[in-house]
């Protein structure tokens, strides 16, 4: 992309002001970056890869010099015409430079030189930015400012290189920026992938190769919530890691053993086990920090061992972008590798002149790291940034995140649109009820819970709060909880306020926002637990698979399962769908299993038909999202104001029935359908059946399930049913 392309506002009166004011913070930054350091920890140059800190000085002032003033301040005088030569990095357009690898060996210009070029630069510069400047001076500028950002911190990068290798492992700061650590448990998060767009938006500064945003097809997968720890680290070296070649790419396996790398970069074994240096010296190794100082192949080789794999660049962009919440470490621990290779986005187009060469020639042999480390300047880095490295580079402040395939895609995107072309193309329209929870959806019925007529929820939340303890008796020691329907995941708390025996918990819900959300605040507060969001349809036999899949493989096939379904969301099914759905769950948790059930027993019309008809018109605007969720995902053209809301009480089916009546005769397109309404004809959404005891013991029976024990509230009654696998069943 062309720099100027990235610009999408016209500039105000004051933004040559702000650039100045910008311009003096930055290039202040790197001077202030330098404090802590002798002339002669300037000079020295640790290895080919890194630079003397003195040469990243005068190299960013040559930036401005060379493409800024030079260009386009009428009166520059270069402060000194050898160092064109000295300080160009790789700019082949601008002709000849001194060796990368023997810019250690510049003890002159002495640094004394290199602060004056750099004051001369800054004053040039200060009387440039005193009159407005045309747009693609003012781009060159930011540009320069943002790769004065980038050499802060290689400054960091090399000064460590450079300590590092000293004996006497001395500290540059007591208080270095460290990595972020992970603020909850770790979690797999789900996405469901499809056609995603990455790439930047054209909002805002953003180098080259970032643009332009493009499409990119992605299969369902899950992305880990936080990075890689050092005491995970010890794990796979204990594991063997390194000397194992099964986990290594060849390349990788080749240059550990030329290298002799048993460990990450800077970790040295002590008697007292391992130190890392740091910014801050030597320290002892902290497990519960992130891993950092990872080449590539040692990244891909840890995920190998954990079975699992590093996500691509588009997989790592999306998800952090599409669930900003679920994930911890984004930009403030370290730089993430990715399995991408360093290439051009599709569309990509160099900038215009020597800038072209900032990026474009290095999309080779290179890969993607994504999100930013806590030594990157705040504010540097966005979900669209790519930071690249060799694989086999590590000196930079480089960690990992994993990924994995999710084999299962619970939620297809047209699965939606399918059921409305079926739903209301059936002679007596219907839709399941399990549509009504998208985002708004979820919001809305966590509204209805608060209503003062809908006692479901108010009467099983008191309930649990008498008989969690008595619940919890029954559960055994390293218990996973696995809970049908979560929602907002607190009537959970209850059991888990109950008791510490539950010690992994596999949230399932078809709401994702309602799941992302209840599953992040559960593994905050109960720190202990092992989280594991599902996102799915609890009755379909994708769900139960990855479901038996998570339950052997994350959650430790040894203890007992647990599985709660509160919120008598049961009553969504038909006696035939209850024994199904029963008999599944029953093969799913073995022998050993449990199910803590929440049912909604039968009881007068008038308190049943004022639950769902509640003053607020909260159950009504719940029942009518449906149609503006069809709007929303399923192209349709319903006018809401012409169909209402009708809840009715069944007392021959036992049910309690939710409709969408039409107020008139119409016809509304949908799914690229259209669909014929009478007046007075309804959209059936939603059944909540109403049990008996014995009737619902029944049901249980032919499930697979005996009773253990069951107690009711006061009125209006609600059960809470406690079974066990009946070993007959
Ligand atoms: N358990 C909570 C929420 C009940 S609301 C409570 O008792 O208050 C019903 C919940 O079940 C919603 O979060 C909804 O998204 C989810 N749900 C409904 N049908 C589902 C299905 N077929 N598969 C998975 N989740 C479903
Ligand atoms: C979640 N489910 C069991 C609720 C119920 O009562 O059937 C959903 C609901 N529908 C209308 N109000 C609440």
């Amino acid at each position: 992309m062309p720099l100027d392309a990235a610009r999408t506002f016209e500039l105000p009166k004051d933004a040559i002001a702000n650039l100045s004011r910008r311009y003096s913070r930055v290039r202040g930054h790197t001077l202030s970056l330098t404090e802590p350091l002798s002339a002669e920890d300037q000079v020295v140059q640790s290895m080919p890869d890194a630079s003397p800190v003195k040469w990243h000085l005068a190299h960013t002032s040559w930036f401005f010099e060379t493409f800024i003033l030079t260009l386009h301040a009428a009166d520059y005088r270069a402060f000194d015409p050898a160092f064109s030569y000295l300080f160009n990095s790789y700019y082949e357009a601008l002709g000849a430079r001194h060796p990368r690898s023997a810019r250690g060996l510049l003890t002159r210009p002495p640094l004394s030189s290199v602060l004056a070029y750099r004051a001369h630069v800054d004053d040039a510069m200060a009387r440039l930015l005193d009159y407005d400047q045309a747009p693609d001076v003012v781009d060159l500028i930011t540009l320069g400012l943002a790769h004065e950002e980038q050499h802060q911190e290689l400054i960091l990068m090399d000064i460590l290189s450079l300590f590092a290798a000293s004996p006497l492992s001395p500290a540059y700061s007591q208080d270095p920026p460290r990595p972020a650590l992970a603020r909850r448990p770790g979690v797999s998060v789900f996405l469901a992938g499809g056609l995603v767009e990455i790439g930047a938006r054209g909002e805002g500064f953003a180098f080259d190769n970032e643009a332009p945003r493009h499409q990119v097809f992605l299969r369902p997968y899950r992305l880990a919530s936080s990075l890689v720890t050092n005491g995970e680290w010890l794990d796979f070296m204990a594991d063997g890691g390194y000397r194992r070649p099964e986990f290594w790419l060849a390349d990788g396996w080749a240059l550990i053993q030329q290298e002799g790398w048993a460990a990450p970069l800077y970790w040295r074994e002590v008697s007292r086990g391992w130190e890392v240096v740091g910014l801050a010296g030597a320290r002892a190794l902290d497990p519960k920090a992130p891993v950092e100082h990872l080449s590539f192949f040692e990244a891909a080789a840890y995920a190998a061992w954990a079975g699992k794999r590093l996500p691509t660049e588009a997989e790592w962009e999306h998800a952090i972008t599409h669930m900003p919440d679920s994930f911890d470490q984004v930009d403030d621990s370290l730089w993430q590798w990715t399995s991408s290779a360093y290439a051009p986005h599709p569309g990509f187009a160099p900038a215009a002149g020597a800038v072209g060469e900032y990026n474009a020639k290095f999309m080779i042999g290179q890969m993607v790291l994504k999100g930013g480390a806590a030594i990157t300047p705040k504010g540097h880095s966005r979900p669209a940034y790519r930071n690249f490295f060799y694989p086999h580079q590590r000196w930079m402040f480089s960690g990992l995140r994993l990924a994995e395939d999710a084999d299962v895609s619970p939620l297809e995107d047209d699965e939606f649109r399918a059921a409305v072309i079926a739903g209301l193309g059936a002679p007596r329209k219907r839709l399941s009820a399990k549509w009504f929870y998208d985002r708004e959806g979820s919001a809305l019925f966590e509204s209805i819970c608060d209503q003062p007529e809908y006692y479901p929820t108010r009467q099983e939340m008191a309930l649990l709060a008498t008989i969690a303890p008595l619940i919890a008796k029954h559960i055994p020691p390293d218990a996973t909880l696995v809970e049908l329907g979560s929602g907002a995941s607190l009537k959970t708390r209850r059991l888990l306020d109950a008791t510490s025996r539950i010690t992994g918990y596999a949230p399932v819900d078809i709401s994702e926002s309602a799941l992302a959300t209840g599953a992040r605040d559960i593994a905050r507060d109960y720190p202990y637990l092992e989280v594991t969001p599902i996102i799915g349809d609890f009755s379909q036999p994708t769900t139960l698979k990855q479901l038996g899949k998570d339950l052997a493989e994350d959650l430790g096939s040894g203890g007992a399962k647990v599985v709660f379904f509160p919120g008598s969301t049961i009553g969504n099914f038909s006696s035939a769908d209850i024994v199904a759905f029963l008999s599944d769950y029953r093969q799913l948790l073995g022998s050993r299993g449990l199910f803590i059930i929440g049912v909604d027993l039968a009881k007068d019309a008038e308190t049943l038909e004022a639950a769902y008809n509640d003053r607020e018109g909260v159950t009504a605007a719940f029942n009518l999202n449906l149609l503006a969720r069809i709007n929303r995902e399923a192209d349709g053209g319903f006018d809401l104001s012409k169909f209402a809301h009708r809840a009715v009480w069944n007392a021959l089916e036992g049910r309690m029935e939710m409709h969408l009546q039409s107020r008139e005769d119409q016809t509304v397109s949908a799914a690229g359908r259209s669909f014929q309404f009478v007046s007075g004809e309804t959209i059936h959404t939603e059944n909540s059946y109403k049990f008996t005891r014995p009737g619902f013991l029944a049901l249980a029976r032919r499930g697979g399930w005996r009773l253990i024990e069951d107690w009711t509230s006061s009125a209006p009654a609600f059960s809470t049913f406690l079974l066990a696998a009946d070993s007959a069943g």
